[in-house]
């Protein structure tokens, strides 16, 4: 049966917040759990990833997790391996023990950042690429799908890995337009991954229907997901503001961006 009470973890963040408002209209009675308090819900539940009895309580009877949760941008390494890597791996043993069967989870066109994007007639980026972090940051998301593939293999329990790209109200540089996904295609997209059937572990591209995507979006719409939203609109405006993307520099030329040339956060 289609999910229906569903655990979202990382309630408060800017996704979370996009997703709290959009998801109930497709009938999903959400549970949220965040590190922080969410003005006007007093029953999310503030925990930390870290607190394994929490996670525990916060996963028991739902149909499904949204797991959000974690540090979203570079962060030191130890930040990185406590909120993303054990965290993540708090989550999955507490989904297992509770037997909750299906997770979706927030990865990142960071875990395959340094991956050159396509020009010309080059074919879009398929799903199947090799991990490629370009930070601890996308290191923790390689983790993360590899954590659900075991997790498929040796228990049963199913995820969609979700690499998004950018996932915010619009698009707000040149690069954005090529891996945008709108709110409204987000939540298509999270349906799509709760309610599609036997999943296994699957990877997907998370974005809109881009007129100038830089990766395939087949394993995506394979779930049901249909995008309806295009970034295009936004060209004119921040291309004219901000330049065309220039070739020589690997800002501009590898999908994840600045991340793939800011420089490392110290310490390690
Ligand atoms: P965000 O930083 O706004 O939200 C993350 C939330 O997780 C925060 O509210 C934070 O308090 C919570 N959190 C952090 N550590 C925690 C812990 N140890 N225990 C419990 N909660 C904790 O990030 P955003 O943009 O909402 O992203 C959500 C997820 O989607 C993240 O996992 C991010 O890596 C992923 N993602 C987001 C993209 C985007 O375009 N927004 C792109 C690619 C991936
Ligand atoms: C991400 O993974 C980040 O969480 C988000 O804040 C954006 O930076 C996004 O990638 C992006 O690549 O634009």
């Amino acid at each position: 049966p289609a999910p229906r009470t569903v655990l979202l973890t990382g309630a408060a963040g800017g996704l979370g917040t996009l997703m709290r408002e959009l998801l109930p209209d497709y009938g999903y009675e959400l549970r949220l759990l965040d590190l922080r308090p969410i003005e006007g819900e007093p029953d999310a539940i503030v925990a930390d990833l870290a607190d394994r009895e929490a996670v525990r309580e916060a996963v028991r009877g739902v149909d499904a997790i949204i797991h959000l949760a974690g540090i979203s941008l570079e962060a030191s390494f130890d930040k990185i391996l406590k909120a993303n890597i054990e965290g993540t791996y708090h989550l999955y043993e507490a989904a297992r023990e509770e037997g909750v069967g299906r997770v979706v989870f927030a990865s990142s066109n960071h875990a395959v950042g340094y991956t050159p994007h396509p020009r010309g007639d080059d074919p879009l980026i398929p799903v199947d690429v090799p991990h490629r972090p370009d930070t601890f940051y996308g290191l923790s998301k390689c983790f993360g799908e590899d954590l659900a593939q075991l997790y498929w293999d040796k228990h049963g329990l199913e995820t969609v890995s979700v690499r998004i790209g950018s996932c915010f109200p619009e698009p707000t540089s040149v690069r954005m337009l090529s891996v945008w996904m709108s709110p409204a295609d987000g939540a298509r997209l999270l349906h799509a991954a709760l309610t599609a059937e036997n999943v296994g572990h699957t990877v997907v591209h998370g974005s809109s229907a881009n007129t100038r995507l830089w990766w395939d979006l087949t394993s995506a719409r394979a779930l049901g997901y249909d995008p309806q939203d295009d970034s295009e609109p936004y060209a004119e405006k921040l291309i004219a503001e901000q330049g065309e993307l220039d070739p020589d520099n690997p800002a501009h030329t590898r999908l994840g961006g600045h991340f793939v040339t800011d420089p490392p956060i110290w310490p390690y």
